[in-house]
């Protein structure tokens, strides 16, 4: 297995990836794809808990990129790859605890995940957890610089990208040095940063680190995912780019993933819902979405974007 194909489901990076016993649940389960904790080159502890903060199909986390260094993952991978009929995708980050600049990291990872044959690499550029440190997401500077000197020569790759629905300009800047590079997919969208949950029993907030904040998942945040989708779908089209967009943020039903591929999703990535109730929400998807295209005689390349196809809003007022 080689590439994402349309309707694939896999997991959102971050979300019970980091060691290989959760690698390798997960590449049981009916996943189409496993995309692994962004890594950095040194393993790394993350932030002080409590860090994750779970609610009715949201989430709100201050991980700081707990995971366990690149060259674990470069045993890791290939032991799973080898096991299972499935595609691990690295993802890949950057620390602040290390001499190399940001740049140097992303080239250093990549050619390690290369030379041991990795099908494809996602960059991570929209980290919301490392106080101080702005997103490379931020810096269409920064993001031209990697591209240019970090992508994959061999294999395809993805980008992690934050939402820029607060910032128009911004985002033009960053598609255009984003779809310059012809990544395979745009994964939409990382947590959005700055959440906060507070315990009202106990008046306290719930995450030790970053003065509580953290990056918001699951379903309150569909809707600016699926405007996010939709934004780069439409960049996307109008180049004529082979990128596909996956759908990532607020899945967590079968409505919920028809509005990513009606807002053009070639794929979806499940966090929140799948840290909620485990690996069942793959095969629970896949057999409600076949259900539902079996129902209306469609296949899924039919959907994906339809929305965009279709002219008029819907009728139905609520
Ligand atoms: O580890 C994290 O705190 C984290 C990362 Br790298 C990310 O990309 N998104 C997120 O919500 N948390």
């Amino acid at each position: 297995m080689s590439g994402i194909e349309a309707g694939y489901i896999g997991n959102a990076a971050g979300v019970l990836d980091t060691t290989k016993f959760e690698l390798e649940n997960l590449a049981r389960s009916q996943a189409n794809f496993i995309v692994t904790k962004s890594m950095t080159i040194e393993p790394r502890k993350g932030n002080p808990e409590p860090r994750l903060k779970t609610w009715g199909f949201s989430s709100t986390n201050s991980n700081g990129l707990a995971n366990l260094g690149v060259d674990a993952y470069c045993v890791i991978i290939p032991e799973i790859e080898s096991k299972y009929d499935t595609i691990v995708v690295p993802s890949i980050s950057t620390s602040d605890n290390v001499e190399l600049s940001v740049i140097d990291q992303y080239k250093l990872m990549v050619s390690k995940l290369e030379a041991i044959g990795v099908k494809r690499i996602q960059f991570n550029t929209s980290c919301p957890n490392l106080p101080g440190k702005p997103m490379i997401g931020n810096s269409p500077e920064t993001l031209d610089d990697m591209f240019k000197e970090a992508r994959p020569s061999n294999i395809p790759f993805s980008v992690k990208v934050q939402p820029y629905n607060t910032d128009p300009i911004l985002f033009k800047q960053v598609v255009e040095t984003m779809l310059k590079y012809k990544p395979a997919e745009i994964v939409a969208i990382n947590s959005i940063p700055l959440s906060m949950f507070i315990d009202t029993s106990t008046m306290r907030k719930t995450l030790r680190p970053n003065n509580g904040w953290g990056g918001y998942g699951g379903a309150g945040i569909l809707p600016i995912a699926t405007g996010e989708v939709n934004r780069w779908y439409r960049e996307i089209q109008r180049r004529e780019l082979p990128t596909k967009v996956i759908g990532c943020g607020g899945v967590y039903d079968l409505d919920s993933a028809l509005q990513h591929h009606m807002a053009g999703a070639y794929a979806l990535e499940i966090g929140t819902w799948f840290l909620q109730e485990g690996t069942g929400v793959f095969a629970q998807l896949k057999r409600a979405r076949d259900a539902w295209l079996a129902d209306r005689g469609y296949d899924i390349s039919d959907i994906i974007g339809i929305a965009e196809r279709n002219p008029e809003v819907s009728e139905i007022v609520t």
